[in-house]
């Protein structure tokens, strides 16, 4: 295992990982709530903000902007997956260790879809990214998210508890799950991730206050912090929102004084 603290994904042990890989996830639809955010260069702007420990993205995007922005962390998306298809949970490996070395990568992720009928072959395709991985001595940081037809929730405490073991157990060195639902569902995922440091999954943009009591909640329970997109670009002040992040998982203070910030 990678030595958390000693990777750029760090900021005195903590981490918020900003998203922006929705182009392929979901696709335009998310752009919509603030149309600039279709714009790359709009939320590699927004990630040079100081709470910010990475900015995830797919190849594509890396190529095209990565080099002008030097100072942002890169965690390069290996696989991903557009929302056109309708399979069986899976992800396509669109980039290879070796190349996101080559672009210069600072950390690299994947996604696991625990469960699925293609749970087998996506665990080979991590092993392989893994150990490539560790190659470079790139952090890995896991998708892990449990989903697929025999699945009937998927942030179930059990659930979140299994995926966090999950990529303690294939190797990431960071895992990004769901948040479960209370802070003692998630204390118990992070004791099962034993030294893979738990972050929260952002999901769809909810109030500020529900967010950031969220957040703390995860933090609270033991969290390294946050791998967060809508939630913050698709506010109309994404920076100032990122002070209130900052106020909750560096500082650990509370919701209201955060609020403050807004
Ligand atoms: P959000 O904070 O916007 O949920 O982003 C985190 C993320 O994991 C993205 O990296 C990814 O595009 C998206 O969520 C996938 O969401 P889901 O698979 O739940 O639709």
């Amino acid at each position: 295992m990678r030595p958390f603290d000693d990777t750029p994904l760090s900021r005195d042990g903590k981490s918020l990982i900003l998203a922006y890989d929705h182009g392929l996830e979901h696709g335009p639809v998310d752009f919509e709530p603030v149309p600039e955010t279709r714009d790359p260069e709009v939320v590699w702007d927004i990630a040079t903000h100081d709470a910010v420990t990475s900015l995830a993205v797919q190849k594509g995007v890396a190529e095209a902007y990565a080099p002008s922005y030097e100072d942002v962390p890169l965690l390069l998306k290996l696989n991903g997956t557009s929302n056109l298809w309708m399979g069986e949970p899976d992800s396509a490996v669109n980039c290879t260790v070796d190349y996101a070395a080559e672009l210069g990568a600072d950390a690299v992720g994947f996604t696991l879809y625990g469960g699925s009928n293609n749970e087998i072959e996506m665990a080979e395709e991590f092993r392989d990214a893994q150990e490539a991985a560790r190659h470079y001595d790139l952090p890995m940081v896991m998708w892990s998210y449990p989903r697929g037809q025999g699945l009937k929730n998927d942030t179930a405490p059990d659930t979140i508890a299994y995926a966090a073991r999950q990529a303690l157990e294939l190797g990431a060195d960071v895992a990004k799950v769901k948040y479960p639902g209370s802070r003692e569902a998630m204390e118990q995922a992070v004791a099962m991730a034993g030294p893979t440091k738990v972050v929260m999954s952002g999901g769809s943009k909810t109030s500020d206050r529900d967010f950031l009591s969220t957040v703390k909640g995860a933090i609270d329970a033991g969290a390294t912090g946050l791998a967060v997109g809508r939630n913050v670009w698709q506010r109309e002040n994404p920076h100032q929102f990122l002070d209130a992040l900052e106020a909750v998982i560096y500082e650990e203070a509370p919701v209201d004084d955060a609020l403050e910030l807004l």
